[in-house]
């Protein structure tokens, strides 16, 4: 009950109205989806929309305003599409924020912000719509994206945006098989620089997290960075995901242009790994 055509099917996807997540949205409705954009940002919904406006699919697309670390409005999103399409077919848990700051000077407000979007968001999106995507049978699909971060070691200034991506691979990959057995399948979209908004943390943080946050000025500076042009444009990301969905890939990774950070870092670990016959003397 995977996957196997996108007609007729319901997609939801998270950060859907900027960047990677419009770029998922857009391939995913070309392809016979319905699409629910779900986003913090009114103004990114207001341009996502008119980009659909006049199109062949914009019948299949609507929107939705949503804070996906807000627990009550998910699960109230979540009743609703129970409501309107007897649940959802596809989620794409995509909504996240490019935090990045000196770490020593990272305040819990710093902290609470990235994990709570990045790895937050993504289990509520879990929480609040495995239940209907198991109960209604027609099994499904989730996809959550996490960053080629999560597989480097990265520089301090992005420690906690790292973090929080490796979580959302750690999590994703232990679900994989459980949610299979109910015919859910599960992917994990690496990306690498994709043309986007990542550069306005900023303006996705809500201001009780704005208050004795310590990137003030770090975030001022990267929202001045400009998006480069070497970058892959967001709907060949979609093409990718749509892709992946079909063939229930565990990993969708847009570049390969970090594979000796990856293999530095895969490797590390090994070496610092005992080997069976040093554990065995050991009584382990
Ligand atoms: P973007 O900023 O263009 O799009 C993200 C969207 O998520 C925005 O429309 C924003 O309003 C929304 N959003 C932010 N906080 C939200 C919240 N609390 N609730 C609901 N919506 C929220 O950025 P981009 O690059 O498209 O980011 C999408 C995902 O891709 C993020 O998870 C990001 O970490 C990841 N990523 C991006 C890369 C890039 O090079 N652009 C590379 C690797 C990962
Ligand atoms: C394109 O902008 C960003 C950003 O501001 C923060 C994070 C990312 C992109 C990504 O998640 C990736 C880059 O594509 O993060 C990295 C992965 C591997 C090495 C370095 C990375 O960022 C510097």
């Amino acid at each position: 009950m995977y996957i196997t055509d996108f007609a007729g099917r319901t997609a939801f996807v998270t950060g859907g109205a900027s960047g990677i997540g419009l770029g998922i949205a857009k391939v995913l409705a070309q392809r016979g989806a319905r699409v629910v954009i779900a986003d913090l940002r009114s103004d990114h919904i207001d341009n996502a929309l008119a980009q659909f406006a006049g199109g062949g699919r914009s019948n299949a697309v609507t929107a939705l305003q949503l804070d996906v670390t807000s627990r009550e409005a998910y699960a109230e999103a979540a009743a609703r599409m129970q409501a309107d399409f007897g649940g959802i077919d596809i989620l794409v848990n995509n909504a996240g924020v490019g935090l990045e700051g000196p770490v020593l000077q990272a305040t819990y407000a710093d902290y609470d912000f990235g994990f709570g979007v990045n790895i937050g968001g993504v289990i509520n999106g879990f929480v609040s719509f495995m239940p209907q995507m198991i109960a209604h049978g027609r099994g499904g699909h989730i996809v959550s994206t996490a960053s080629l971060a999560a597989e480097v070691v990265m520089p301090a200034h992005l420690a906690i945006y790292a973090a929080s991506k490796a979580a959302v691979c750690h999590y994703c990959e232990a679900v994989k098989d459980e949610l299979g057995s109910h015919g859910l399948g599960v992917s994990i979209l690496l990306p690498g620089p994709i043309k986007s908004n990542i550069h306005q943390a900023q303006q996705n943080r809500p201001e009780h997290l704005r208050i004795g946050s310590g990137f003030g000025e770090s975030e001022a500076q990267l929202a001045q960075r400009q998006v480069g042009d070497s970058w892959m444009e967001p709907e060949e990301v979609g093409n990718m995901v749509a892709d992946g969905i079909l063939a229930n890939r565990t990993y969708i990774v847009t570049h390969g242009i970090f594979k000796d950070w990856q293999r530095a870092r895969a490797q590390a670990v090994l070496d610092a790994t005992p080997d069976v016959a040093d554990a065995a003397v050991r009584g382990i």
